[in-house]
Formats: structure tokens, sequence, C-alpha cells
């Protein structure tokens, strides 16, 4: 049975790598994602985060007080990340207020449904969404410009510290969680990487259709 995060990542490395290292974010190292294409992820990573932060709103509810600090922390990080994308999109000139691609509604759908779930299923899920970008933005390399800041925001420092406390959480508490709660976290790691997986794969989808 999983009982940490260590042994979730060890035992599906490929279900992972997949996840973390799309042609997405290779073109985007290589300098050659197609605008339509970055900018359709930007679009739908903003309406992801929207979500995304009423999931953790819904985390720091049922977590126990002494993980409230990282939580707070990182509810303040994306209330300046929300602007941030805002920010971004003035600049590219993309419209936000854009429907959701359904591939961008399953993973938020998803995020709402766990708030049916344990504590320790949900500190899992919270930990992986936060470790996909973290290490996707960072694994392949050094981003050029204008990718480079993009990169940044998931792969810098304190974001990384960010996540390992993160897995601090969800490690103290799949301890002590029975077999069937431990099992239902191994499911929500594998449901988020497939989701990530296919996040990355819609942005790329959006490419001119001979490029596809
Ligand atoms: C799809 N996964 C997706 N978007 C994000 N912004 C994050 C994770 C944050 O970690």
């Amino acid at each position: 049975m999983t009982k940490t995060c260590k042994q979730l990542l060890q035992n599906y490395t490929q279900v992972w790598d997949e996840a973390t290292t799309h042609p997405f974010l290779e073109r985007c190292r290589l300098g050659t994602i197609q605008p339509k294409q970055f900018n359709t992820w930007v679009v739908q990573d903003y309406l992801f985060v929207v979500d995304f932060t009423r999931m953790v709103g819904r985390v720091l509810a049922v977590a126990p007080l002494d993980h409230f600090d990282v939580i707070l922390g990182g509810l303040s990080a994306l209330k300046d990340e929300l602007n941030w994308f805002k920010e971004k999109a003035v600049e590219r000139q993309i419209d936000l207020d854009t429907q959701k691609q359904p591939t961008c509604t399953e993973y938020c759908d998803y995020m709402y449904s766990l708030a049916a779930m344990p504590y320790p299923v949900q500190a899992t899920a919270f930990w992986a969404i936060e470790l996909a970008y973290n290490q996707g933005w960072q694994l392949l390399g050094v981003m050029p410009k204008p990718y480079a800041e993009f990169a940044d925001r998931w792969g810098n420092v304190s974001f990384t510290e960010y996540v390992k406390l993160l897995e601090r959480h969800a490690d103290e508490v799949l301890q002590t969680a029975s077999e069937s709660v431990q099992r239902q976290a191994e499911v929500a790691f594998l449901k988020v990487a497939e989701l990530e997986k296919d996040f990355w794969q819609m942005a790329f989808n959006a490419a001119q259709e001979k490029e596809k």
C-alpha cells in the first residue's frame, strides 16, 4: 500500500513523466510553440486557476490547524497569480472571458469532486497538482523569452519549497490513513497525472492543422 508521496512517484514514473514532459513544454523550450497554442494554454490555465483557488479554499476548510500556515501562503500566492494572469492576457491581447474547453472542464469538475474525499486524499491531490507544474516548467531545462517568466512562476526556489511542504502535509496524514483512504489517494494521484497530460495536449492541439 502506498504510504508516501515519494512512493507514488517511484511506482508510477512513466505516468508522471508523461504528465510533466509534454511536447508542449518542449516546444516552449525550443521557442517553437505557436502563439495560438500558448495563448490557448494561458486562457485555459487562468480558468483552471480560478477553480483551483476554490479547491484550495475547500482544502483549507478541512485541514488541521497546523497546516493553515502553508495553505494560507498558497492562497496568497494564488491571489497574485490570478492578477498576473490578467496582466499577461492584456500583454498578449487575449480575452480571458472565454469558455472552458472540455478538458479544462473535466479537470475543474474533478477538483470540485475532491471535496467529498477524506482530507488525506485532498492533500495528496493538492500536492500532485502543484508538483506537476513545479516539475513540468523546469524539467526540460531553461526556457527562452517570453516563456522564461512562466517557467519561473512555477519553477522558482520558493515554489519548490512550498511543494515540499505540501508533500510533508500529505505524507503526515497518509501515514495514519486507512488502507482504503491510501488507495483513494493513489487513485487521485493517477487522475491528476492523466488530467495534466490531457491539459497540455489540449493546448498543443490548438496548433494550425498541419502542425499537429
Ligand atoms: C493545469 N495544473 C494546471 N495548471 C496549474 N496552474 C497548476 C497545475 C498549478 O500548479
